[in-house]
């Protein structure tokens, strides 16, 4: 039966031996566990992952598995080594920093690297004992970015998401990785790709189309033989279980203790996991500035600091934690007084009932990271607020403020506003916290993390239709044998042949798309069967197409269709159409031109194309996509179509196409065998105008009209050989 597998570096188990020896199991509260509880203890699924120890024995090692596997969980054994260079190296000392923007903690260091590579191997050495072909997997985070594409190798049709739990970083930042194309192309092994933020994937999506050579178009990639869908999942948190906490008795009679020990202090709480993307001294900074500039809450606001440790083993860290004491130690020093202390500072994890009374106590909760995935504490605090009231404080710099912008929100950066936040909040009317706090709670009622792994699931069931869909009209080769059959019977055939994209690579030197020998040889054997009529089918001038194709029996249709040339014959237009609105077109495509390093105007006799090959990669579209809007206001009037092809934007008369080109031709040479292959969507009108009964190729993994599609130039060519082998 097919089953569901989630794969991440942790699973939501810690175990851990006591001073006898015993082993202890200790289940993780996250979210994420939480969440994904409802998938991999679900019949057959199961979680893949490490347990956070090294097993002493075999003994131990066996206790553990057994232990796993009546909760639906696989161990992956990793070595202190791995755990050294894999997690704390490259997981940790790389890609981290790297992905929040602090590109001068990244250590460069190859050894990492390379146990990066083997621990995402020993992850698919693990799984596929116990993979199928029909099952989905479900990876998570940064740990293990190529895992998609090494289980991809293995298991070809599988479905695969993957989704990143921190945010991926702008192309600038990105590409100072040397692995950056290993690591883009091992995700691109996933059908669906999954970030928190709109940001998030457009920055994915920027860094795929320049860095992976690979087409994008909105949220999907061609990956060669599959799509891949990108998109944003904003993780939601498990709402209930907070809202409940935060009603439970437990919680309330340790609200009480702590309001007794605060002798009525109002509270302002933060938490976070030490770390320096969390922005914890800038805080503690803001909180002195905040003292200073108003002395009239001393002696009656606290701050409630929490940091629970992590990864303190690491130089950044040790560092950060050196300067949260300081900081704190010099605060406290200067304004603290016998009945007030203005930082109450922990440096340790809390049980949930601990948590919940702090979020219930706290009037303001400060959650400031400099650069923050999702960020689920601020989440915590607003499902906590059982009376509403409360005010959240959050940095435009974590994923979260995106849907939360009834928060007040501010860049942690600016320090002035970190303390004017602080008085607006200590301020806000009671109303006001209601009303936006109200807000807050019914999106995050709805976006909870169950919501967030439905939407998710969903997606890649989508994705993978789609691909399927695509896959039934992929010519196979059964296709192929009855094409071939079909063309071996037949006695007059019509062969349509697009040029650029399907003939040749239009990539990477659309300049150099002058026939190879090779295509010249295919040509040559197709045209000197009597049987066949070949007519090339293009967008481009006369000119080129006549000088390359001489000495062929060929026919060409140019300009989209403007001009027919029959074999051996003579030009002729398809009809007398009007050039006057290049005059009127012209000086707008100038405009253009001259704003666009790098791109170029072509004349043809009927129509205008504004080339931008050769512009900045970005800009070009950008230009292209304002030139089109521009231009197609002007186009309705004058009867005039605008055409996006492959980084060109063309404007001709709307009565030439392809398709009116190939219907003329049809009619005058009738034939018992039809055929016809293209690459762009000029092309679906030549596809359009066939009989059902023509074999129609489009070059490309996209939807069309046509019946079948192949992959690529070299496909169309080999598939060609065929017939005329
Ligand atoms: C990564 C991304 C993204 C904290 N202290 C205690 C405690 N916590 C819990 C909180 C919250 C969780 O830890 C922290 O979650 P965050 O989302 O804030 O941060 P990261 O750990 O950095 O998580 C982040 C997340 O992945 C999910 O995709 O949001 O951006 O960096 O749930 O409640 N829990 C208990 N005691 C504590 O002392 N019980």
């Amino acid at each position: 039966m097919a089953k569901t597998i989630i794969v991440s570096n942790r699973l939501p188990v810690r175990v851990e031996s006591n001073e006898g020896g015993e082993l202890n199991f200790v289940s993780s509260e996250g979210g994420l566990a939480t969440g994904l509880g409802s998938v991999y203890k679900k019949g057959e699924n199961i979680w893949v992952g490490w347990t956070g120890y090294y097993p002493k024995s075999l003994e131990e090692e066996l206790i553990i598995g057994d232990y796993l596997k009546k909760e639906n969980m696989r161990p992956v054994a990793l070595t202190m080594k791995d755990v050294k260079l894999f997690y704390e190296g490259f997981s940790n000392k790389v890609l981290w920093p790297n992905f929040h923007y602090f590109p001068q903690y990244v250590e460069y260091n190859n050894e990492y690297w390379e146990a990066y590579k083997k621990v995402n191997e020993k992850f698919c050495n693990e799984l596929v004992k116990y993979i199928s072909e029909d099952d989905t997997i479900w990876v998570h985070d940064y740990q293990l970015l190529l895992l998609p594409e090494l289980i991809r190798e293995r298991f070809p049709k599988i479905s695969i998401g993957f989704f990143n739990h921190i945010p991926f970083p702008s192309y600038e930042m990105f590409r100072l990785l040397p692995w950056r194309k290993e690591l883009l192309n091992g995700l691109l092994g996933a059908d669906l790709v999954g970030f928190h933020t709109y940001d998030d994937m457009r920055h994915f999506l920027s860094s795929v189309s320049r860095l992976a050579a690979r087409s994008v178009k909105e949220q999907h990639v061609e990956n060669g033989e599959r799509i891949v869908l990108v998109d944003s999942f904003p993780m939601g948190i498990d709402y209930d279980k907070y809202a409940n906490s935060a009603a439970s008795p437990d919680t309330i009679a340790q609200e009480v203790l702590f309001r007794t020990s605060l002798q009525g202090k109002r509270v302002i709480l933060s938490i976070d996991r030490l770390d320096y993307s969390k922005g914890i001294p800038q805080r503690l900074i803001a909180f002195e500035a905040f003292l200073k500039k108003h002395p009239e809450y001393l002696n009656k606001v606290s701050l409630v600091m929490l940091v629970v440790p992590s990864r303190d083993n690491v130089e950044q860290y040790i560092q950060m934690k050196n300067e949260i004491d300081l900081l704190v130690g010099r605060i406290n020093g200067q304004y603290g007084m016998m009945d007030w202390t203005p930082i109450h500072y922990f440096y340790r994890s809390l049980p949930l009932t601990k948590l919940s009374a702090l979020y219930r106590i706290a009037e303001v909760a400060w959650v400031t990271p400099m650069r923050d995935g999702m960020n689920l504490v601020c989440k915590e605090f607003i499902a906590s607020k059982l009376d509403k009231k409360g005010v959240l404080i959050l940095s435009e710099m974590a994923g979260s403020a995106k849907e939360l912008s009834d928060a007040i929100l501010i860049n942690p950066n600016n320090l002035n506003k970190q303390v004017e936040a602080l008085h607006v909040a200590l301020t806000m009317p009671v109303e006001e916290q209601i009303q936006r706090n109200e807000i807050m709670q019914t999106s995050l009622k709805r976006y909870n993390i169950s919501h967030w792994v439905d939407v998710f699931m969903n997606n890649l069931t989508k994705i993978k239709k789609v691909q399927k869909s695509l896959e039934i009209r992929r010519l196979g080769e059964n296709d192929q044998n009855v094409l071939i059959k079909e063309y071996n019977n037949s006695h007059q055939r019509l062969i349509f042949l697009d040029y650029d994209g399907t003939l040749t690579h239009f990539f990477p030197k659309p300049d150099d798309a002058k026939p190879d020998a090779e295509l010249l040889d295919i040509l040559k054997k197709l045209t000197e069967d009597p049987r066949n009529h070949v007519v090339i089918i293009s967008g481009r001038g006369r000119d080129p197409l006549e000088e390359w194709m001489s000495g062929l029996r060929v026919s060409m249709i140019c300009e989209h269709g403007l001009w027919l040339r029959p074999i051996d014959g003579t030009w002729k237009k398809l009809k007398d159409v009007d050039d006057d609105w290049k005059e009127e077109i012209h000086p707008v495509l100038d405009s253009y031109v001259s704003r666009t390093p790098g791109s170029f105007i072509e004349i043809k006799d009927y129509s205008l194309v504004w080339h931008f090959r050769k512009v900045e990669l970005g800009l070009g579209e950008l230009r292209s996509r304002e030139l089109t809007s521009h231009l197609k206001y002007m186009a309705r009037d004058r009867h005039l179509q605008v055409l996006e092809g492959d980084m060109v934007v063309e404007i001709k008369n709307f009565e030439v196409n392809k398709g009116a080109a190939a219907k003329r031709w049809m009619k005058k040479n009738p034939a018992d065998f039809y055929f016809a292959v293209g690459d762009d969507w000029t092309d679906e009108d030549t596809f359009g105008a066939m009989p059902d009964s023509a074999f129609t190729i489009k070059v490309g993994v996209q939807n069309s009209k046509a019946r079948f599609n192949v992959e690529s130039v070299d496909d169309v060519r080999a598939l060609l050989k065929k017939l005329v082998s």
